[in-house]
């Protein structure tokens, strides 16, 4: 009789252990934010490349420069997103030292029609801009395996004093 009612005890306090787990796990989730950091880079055209990827992982000050070669496009570098599950949004800090007759544009590969799509165009000198791209249906650009792919592209000839420095670069999922 003992043992049943220390039995019955045990369980009331797994039910409530168990209950108190999910209403911190609730609320965990809901101020949760996944950040899915740059894992490839990939320069198709630029030059005076400084810096390292990793240097647009963290928002730090420090940051990735892709210089615009003399010829069409200016710059086009291509940068990969690997594991992702969903995202919203874009977290873009940086600095684009343009000219009001320079368009960048910040593209993802769409997976299910097979082609770029801009988000957002830059013109001119922008610095340290967290746009919010309104990413509404993300399934459109995560292939199977998880790979998301950005395009930084430069439309017309670039110039080299120009350049695009980004300190981080991410997906998020808010
Ligand atoms: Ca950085």
């Amino acid at each position: 009789m003992i043992l049943t009612l220390e039995i019955k005890k045990l369980v009331i306090l797994i039910i409530i252990f168990a209950l108190l787990s999910g209403c911190i796990q609730t609320q965990q989730s809901a101020s949760h934010k996944v950040i899915y950091a740059p894992s490839n880079v990939s320069i198709f055209a630029g030059t005076d490349v400084v810096g390292n990827l990793s240097d647009m992982q963290e928002l730090d000050g420090v940051g990735y420069h892709v210089h615009e070669v003399t010829s069409s496009p200016g710059f086009n570098y291509h940068i990969e997103y690997y594991n992702v599950v969903s995202f919203d949004n874009i977290g873009f800090y940086g600095t684009y030292n343009g000219s009001a007759s320079h368009v960048v544009t910040i593209e993802l590969y769409d997976t299910n029609v097979t082609t770029w799509r801009t988000l957002r165009r830059i013109i001119g000198t922008i610095q340290n801009t967290n746009s919010e791209f309104m990413i509404t249906k993300p399934t459109d650009f995560i292939y199977p395996n998880g790979t998301v792919v950005m395009r930084l592209y430069h439309t017309t000839v670039g110039i080299t004093a120009h350049d695009m420095n980004i300190d981080q670069l991410v997906l998020e999922d808010r």
